[in-house]
């Protein structure tokens, strides 16, 4: 095992499932945190990044979106992961076909601490911390997940970016001999994305472990993916082998794709209709009428700011 998710171990397996189940061990999560109980989550206030302390947010968020989280089950058994196949359905039926033992990450570009660093030296396990996000896919559905993860910002400051590094590129692993997807030109493989580098350094952009307080499973980008909630899922790049710092605006592969239905930015708007369909409404994952879709995803009040001034009609 490369990364040891704290806490949750008391409970069997087979009951994690049931999210009653869960919100009650969040609640023992919590009665342990305050009375100084060794659990493991970081109790900390996060750190402010970029001005922002979302501490006191990130709390109250948890608390309102514990209320309306996805079943595990559905997390975990319909997803977007193309290199282990095209269906919803295939990357948990070929989730083995990704090796993820041992892991390694290289960390490129404009720096002053390049490298290749084992996951375990990546992350450590008193830095992981549960937040409960939104996420959006690009096709008009969402979900609300508990993931594990460590903030993105504190990390890469550890490779002491350098001045010209304004935008951080991500890769997936490319190992086409044992995943079925890579073996068909769905995509130009690596998947690769990008985010500029005050976007990469806001609070809320997470590299994920876990979920549901659990190792992350293999169909949803283990060991190590991004999570960046005002933004379209496919941003969210899953099984990172690299990092790279860069002076110019990297390349990603739905826009290398299809440069006019899926931009850098990729921010979640329901003003901007992707041009097949509308983006006004999604549905939620075990509801049955859809809800309006949320400007940033629901982030607006977070995010918005780093926008201003830019045209999000242009810059989709
Ligand atoms: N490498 C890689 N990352 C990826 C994808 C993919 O096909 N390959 N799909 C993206 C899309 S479209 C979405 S919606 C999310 C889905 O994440 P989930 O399956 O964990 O819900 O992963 C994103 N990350
Ligand atoms: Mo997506």
């Amino acid at each position: 095992m490369l990364i040891k998710i704290p806490a949750r171990h008391a409970l069997k397996e087979s009951a994690v499932t049931d999210y009653s189940v869960y919100l009650q061990r969040r609640e023992f999560i919590k009665k342990s945190l305050a009375t100084g109980g060794a659990i493991g989550l970081s109790a900390a206030g996060l750190p402010a990044i970029a001005g922002v302390d979302l501490s006191a947010y990130q709390k109250a968020a948890d608390q309102a979106l514990a209320a309306e989280l996805t079943a595990e089950k559905s997390i975990t058994s319909y997803n977007n992961f193309y290199e282990l196949g095209t269906d919803k359905k295939d990357p948990e039926k070929n989730a083995a076909m990704l090796k993820t033992e041992p892991w390694s990450v290289t960390i490129e570009g404009e720096c002053e601490r390049p490298g290749m660093i084992a996951l375990e030296d990546l992350i450590q396990t008193k830095d992981i911390e549960e937040r409960i996000y939104r996420l959006r896919c690009v096709e008009a559905w969402s979900m609300v997940i508990p993931w594990m993860g460590v903030e993105l910002g504190p990390l890469l400051q550890r490779f002491k970016p350098t001045s010209k590094a304004k935008y951080v590129e991500f890769t997936t692993l490319h190992d086409p001999a044992n995943l079925p997807g890579q073996r068909f030109p769905v995509l130009d493989w690596p998947y690769v994305e990008g985010l500029r580098i005050d976007e990469a350094m806001h609070p809320l952009s997470l590299l994920v472990v876990g979920l549901y307080g659990k190792q992350l499973p293999n169909q949803n980008g283990a060991p190590l993916r991004l999570v960046v909630p005002w933004k379209y899922g496919f941003k969210s790049i899953k099984s990172i082998v690299k990092i790279r710092f860069s002076e110019t605006q990297p390349e990603t592969s739905w826009n290398l794709s299809a440069a006019k239905e899926y931009g850098f930015y990729s921010n979640v708007n329901p003003e901007v209709n992707h041009p097949r369909w509308s983006q006004a409404r999604e549905r939620r994952i075990g509801e049955f009428r859809k809800r309006k879709t949320l400007a940033f995803n629901g982030y607006a009040e977070q995010v918005a700011a780093l926008y201003s001034g830019m045209d999000l009609k242009r810059n989709f």
